[in-house]
């Protein structure tokens, strides 16, 4: 897999990109990441991103200029760029979830336009965005960190990209359900105790335990999530945003 990210803050997503499962996935080759500073797309003296919206109103909006030139570069280096994704990171794009997590990873080449200010030029929107995407209702300074969750997210489904204990895990993951609690070592710490049915050995109610566990935190907390895993558990071949033809 190759994706490209294209930013006027590079330092902001390098980090993040040379650690844990997602520099381990870089060295064994599964996947090439490359950062593009749009500065270096501009022609101007001053490398100026962004200016006046036409209109008016508070705040900058980035230029289209930069932003054609760098995905010309981008396409220009694959043999075939009919087949590219073009990620537009914003609060107005379709929710992420797990089942858009596993439908990129299929994907062979993504690239990831990351705005700033009030955003990008609604040209570059129109003739390059494949796909908008949003982590959440809430407004950042931008899209590279939404970028780097949509990534991290992505790269770890990577076959390889993590070891078989985790992925085993992976596998097993309630998508429609949320985890259970997780103890380790020592049994009592400052007098709080690990629950009992974990240290008896009884792997039966352990697991009636978790399940438990899993069910009210999601009740609690997640009562929308609840409703998919009602269906799926009726036999239903579909869940209900599936029906409604949200997913
Ligand atoms: C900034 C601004 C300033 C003055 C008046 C209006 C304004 N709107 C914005 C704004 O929404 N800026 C966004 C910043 C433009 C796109 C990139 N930025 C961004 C992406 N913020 N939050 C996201 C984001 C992306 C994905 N999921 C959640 C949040």
């Amino acid at each position: 897999m190759r994706i490209d990210l294209v930013t006027a803050f590079p330092d902001l997503v390098q980090g993040p990109l040379e650690e844990s499962i997602i520099k381990r996935a870089q060295d064994k080759e599964l996947v090439r990441i490359i950062v593009h500073d749009l500065r270096e797309f501009t022609t101007d003296k001053h490398h100026k991103v962004d200016d006046y919206p036409y209109g008016g109103g508070a705040g900058m909006v980035m230029k289209p200029e930069p932003f054609f030139r760098s995905l010309e570069q981008i396409s220009a280096s694959v043999e075939d760029s009919r087949n590219l994704k073009i990620i537009y990171m914003s609060p107005q794009g379709e929710l992420f979830n797990q089942k858009m997590a596993n439908e990129l990873a299929h994907d062979e080449h993504l690239i990831f336009l990351c705005g700033h200010y009030k955003g990008i030029d609604e040209r570059v929107v129109e003739e390059f965005v494949t796909d908008e995407i949003s982590i959440g209702d809430y407004v950042l300074s931008g899209g590279e960190l939404p970028a780097l969750v949509v990534i991290d997210s992505v790269v770890r489904l990577i076959p390889g990209a993590i070891s078989d204990m985790d992925s085993a895990a992976t596998d097993s993951f309630q998508q429609d359900l949320l985890d259970c609690p997780y103890y380790t070592r020592p049994e009592e710490y400052r007098g709080l105790q690990v629950p009992e049915v974990l240290l008896s050995g009884h792997h039966e109610n352990i697991r009636k335990w978790r399940r438990e566990q899993s069910l009210n935190r999601t009740t609690s907390r997640r009562r929308d999530l609840l409703s998919n895993h009602r269906n799926k558990k009726n036999g239903f071949d579909r869940t209900e945003d599936e029906y409604n033809g949200q997913a």
